[in-house]
């Protein structure tokens, strides 16, 4: 036997499955299908920890299933158009689609060093023309059904990325890329109505899909469905055309306790107050964001000169502009109470306004209705490298989309693409030009392109069968695959990526594509490795952990194990590589138990295991099966080694056992096991073919026998102890002296001690 060398074997083995075709996704009618799905990469060009965190785990799972007796379909593409491309392209003057193609070829080849089943027989390169295509022929379909839509919105604007960005897209203010400030901007852009989905995308209560609950109540909160009243307040003074203020309130029943009102700076009636001290206010709010406003806790605003009439108590209240009121919410007013809403009573208190009482009884005219948090989906980017918009701009006929056989609208290569406050796109007149699909006069392409987050948005239905021409995807593949059934990924898709995704869904049902409301019947969500120092990895701090380092030392493998037991799935916590020696000894100790396998000896068949040996195995089986299942890696991994402790200090292994072991290990570290499976089978096939061990319930638990305890021949009492143990006197006698019953007859001394072993213990004193 060899020593564990695994660098020679982990290339060898990548290289018979490739050949083999072992991973190819196969239609399969006689078994169940299992579509597994981590979140397709971006390609940065480096596969680093992070996507070894997200796709060994995953792996282990797909494995494991397949395994179990499902046909399993585990796919990967690339998510490759956006913002870094463009943005590497400006500093270096590479082209983004050279460096984006060149980025894919590498981490297709880091790909094949982590081991993974995964079958890129169906890849999707989301930047491909056969792939945006159908971004464009989705974004036509919406059109037509009014879901794409052009409008002039005051909006989040990313001043060094230079493009407007979702709500969904900025952490505490700032862009979720490059970190910058975001700024408020009045831009005209594309959006996408998925306020229209609202409803539909609210978590019912009881879902029969498993989606971990922060998920769906993040969900939730974010879409934000309020029931409330509209209520109209009579300007008392007002010279103006507006002479009525309509307000948004959850609690019509404050009515009675109104002490003033409040409008958000851009209410249109502060387009008719031309006071100075107003005028100056309202420039000063339009710079905060609206995460700011909303944080502010210590208010600011300005009185309007106006007063309201409650219509419920009929006295006059003024009327405050205040940037704590959002212009995009209810409708942009509110009625303040103080007496029960704690931002009133801040800006009550601030402002020095009476607080009225409320008896929370008050019954005011009003229109119901219902108020959302979520907003459209601004999709335009002002950028390059992006799904160009499929509409053409024409002076008589205003917006045509690109007929659909005119597809793809390609992006042209040769573009100037720096930023110049205008989308690159718009300099290209060879391009830009073109004539009206309607009426023939000289018209304008659209110059920007679709957010990233729409190409990612059903890529998972495009895997499905990923060279189809007659459609997005095709429904007899999708009925054959789809839903999937778990989804792998990042908690940082709570409220953008999984959200868009459902939407999609739901528009494809809507257009008679599928028959399903959802497109995964569970998610689960990975944490964060840290770097060494606890900190987020990042070039900049220098704390980057890069696994190709790892991976020379100790091979994927070794690699592939640590980091599904480092931590649970779900956590995030720093990386230490203390322990990742430890792990790869593990695997030279699997290795080397080949030693002890005992079938030589026809004596020795597996019959002859010890119930202790059933146990073990079976207790072990059961154990990595049940977590591979549940995704619970990381104890899985220590179950193993658990059983190897075992296995290692008995005498001679059996057969049984050593390969059990194997397969158990299989889906985790799928070289050494593929290695050593050949080399104590030699005709074999692989061992991924093989299937999942079975466990049977009546060895997971250990057999007891009852002692008998007599003290000078009387019977005193009977103890339990596992059947593993009764050879061994002393454990027998240390347990019986526990006993309580025993205790007072022994306290003097035992003279003498007769064990009749699994029996009697007789205790002379
Ligand atoms: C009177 C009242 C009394 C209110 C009370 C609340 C509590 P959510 O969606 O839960 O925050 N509101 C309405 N439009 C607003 C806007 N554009 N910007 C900021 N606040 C706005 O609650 C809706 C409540 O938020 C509404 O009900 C309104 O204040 C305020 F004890 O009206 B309420
Ligand atoms: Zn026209």
């Amino acid at each position: 036997m060899n020593k564990y060398f695994a660098k020679e074997i982990e290339p060898k083995w990548q290289e018979y499955w490739e050949k083999n075709g072992i991973y190819k996704f196969k239609k399969d009618q006689k078994k169940k299908k299992y579509y597994n799905l981590v979140e397709l990469p971006y390609p940065s060009g480096d596969l680093h920890l992070g996507h070894w965190f997200a796709f060994t785990p995953p792996d282990a799972h797909a494995r494991y299933k397949r395994m179990s007796g499902f046909n399993v379909f585990y796919p990967n593409g690339f998510d490759s158009f956006g913002l870094p491309a463009e943005n590497a392209a400006i500093k270096r003057g590479i082209h983004p689609k050279d460096w984006t193609y060149k980025n894919i070829e590498t981490m297709k080849k880091q790909f094949e060093t982590m081991g993974t089943m995964i079958d890129w027989g169906s890849e999707v390169i989301t930047s491909d023309p056969e792939y945006y295509r159908w971004n464009q022929w989705i974004f036509i379909k919406m059109y037509e059904k009014g879901l794409a839509y052009r409008g002039k919105a005051l909006s989040n604007w990313c001043p060094v990325d230079q493009t407007v960005l979702a709500n969904e897209h900025i952490e505490q203010g700032k862009c979720w890329r490059c970190g910058a400030e975001v700024i408020q901007k009045e831009v005209e852009q594309w959006c996408l109505k998925i306020t229209e989905y609202a409803d539909r995308l609210i978590w019912p209560e009881n879902t029969s899909l498993d989606w971990p609950k922060e998920v769906k109540e993040g969900q939730n909160n974010w879409i934000g469905k309020k029931e409330g009243m509209l209520i109209k307040f009579r300007i008392q003074n007002s010279e103006f055309r507006i002479r009525e203020l309509e307000v948004f309130t959850t609690r019509p029943e404050t009515t009675d306790g109104v002490s003033f009102l409040v409008i958000a700076p851009e209410h249109p009636l502060n387009k008719e107050i031309k006071e100075k001290r107003v005028q100056t206010y309202i420039e000063e709010a339009s710079k905060k964001t609206e995460m700011e406003r909303k944080e502010d806790r210590t208010k600011s605003g300005v009185f309007s000169g106006f007063e309201a009439k409650n219509p419920v108590t009929g006295k006059n209240i003024p009327i405050w502009i205040s940037d704590y009121v959002l212009a995009g919410y209810g409708s942009g007013a509110i009625m303040a109470v103080p007496f029960a809403d704690e931002r009133d009573r801040e800006f009550a208190e601030k402002f020095n306004l009476s607080i009225l009482k409320t008896d929370f009884k008050a019954k005011p005219e009003g229109k119901k209705t219902v108020n959302y948090h979520l907003r459209d989906w601004s999709v335009s980017r002002q950028r390059y490298w992006g799904t160009p918009v499929p509409m053409i701009h024409c002076e008589k006929c205003a917006v045509v989309p690109v007929p659909l056989e005119d597809l793809p609208v390609e992006l042209p290569y040769k573009v100037d693409f720096t930023p110049k406050g205008k989308p690159p796109l718009a300099s290209d007149e060879a391009w830009l030009n073109v004539k009206c699909p309607k009426c023939e006069a000289p018209a304008k392409r659209d110059a920007e392109t679709l957010d990233t987050f729409f190409d990612s948005a059903w890529y998972y239905y495009r895997y499905c069968s990923p060279n189809y021409e007659k459609g997005p995807f095709d429904e007899l593949k999708i009925k054959e695959l789809m839903p999937i059934d778990i989804y792998f990924g990042g908690s940082e898709h709570t409220l953008g990526h999984t959200l868009y995704a459902r939407f999609f869904t739901k528009f494809f049902k809507d257009l008679g594509l599928v028959n399903f409301d959802e497109f995964a019947q569970k998610r689960a969500q990975h944490g964060v490795i840290l770097g060494p120092d606890g900190v987020r990895m990042s070039k900049s701090r220098d704390n980057v952990v890069n696994p190709d380092d790892f991976v020379k030392e100790y091979g994927a493998d070794t690699v592939r194990l640590y980091i599904c037991f480092m931590m649970p799935y779900t956590a995030t916590a720093p990386w230490s590589d203390s322990a990742i020696s430890g792990v790869y000894k593990f695997l030279k100790r699997v290795w080397d138990l080949q030693n002890k396998i005992k079938d030589h000896k026809s004596n020795l068949k597996s019959e002859n295991m010890s119930s202790e040996e059933f146990y073990q195995m079976h207790s072990a089986i059961k154990k990595v099966g049940d977590d591979l299942d549940t995704l619970n890696f990381n104890t899985a991994v220590s179950a193993l080694m658990i059983w190897l402790n075992f296995l290692s200090s008995k005498k001679d292994v059996y057969r049984l056992e050593y390969e059990t072991l194997l397969k158990l290990l299989a889906p985790f570290a799928p070289h050494i096991t593929e290695e050593v499976w050949h080399s104590i089978n030699p005709s074999a096939n692989s061992i991924h073919l093989e299937n999942f061990p079975l466990y049977q319930a009546k060895f997971t638990v250990r057999e007891t026998v009852q002692i008998i305890i007599q003290v000078n021949g009387k019977i005193r009492d009977t103890i339990e102890i596992d059947s593993s143990k009764i050879k061994d006197q002393s454990f027998v006698e240390n347990e019986t002296k526990n006993s309580e019953k025993i205790k007072k007859y022994i306290q003097n001394g035992v003279k003498n001690t007769i064990y009749v072993p699994g029996k009697i213990l007789n205790f002379v004193v």
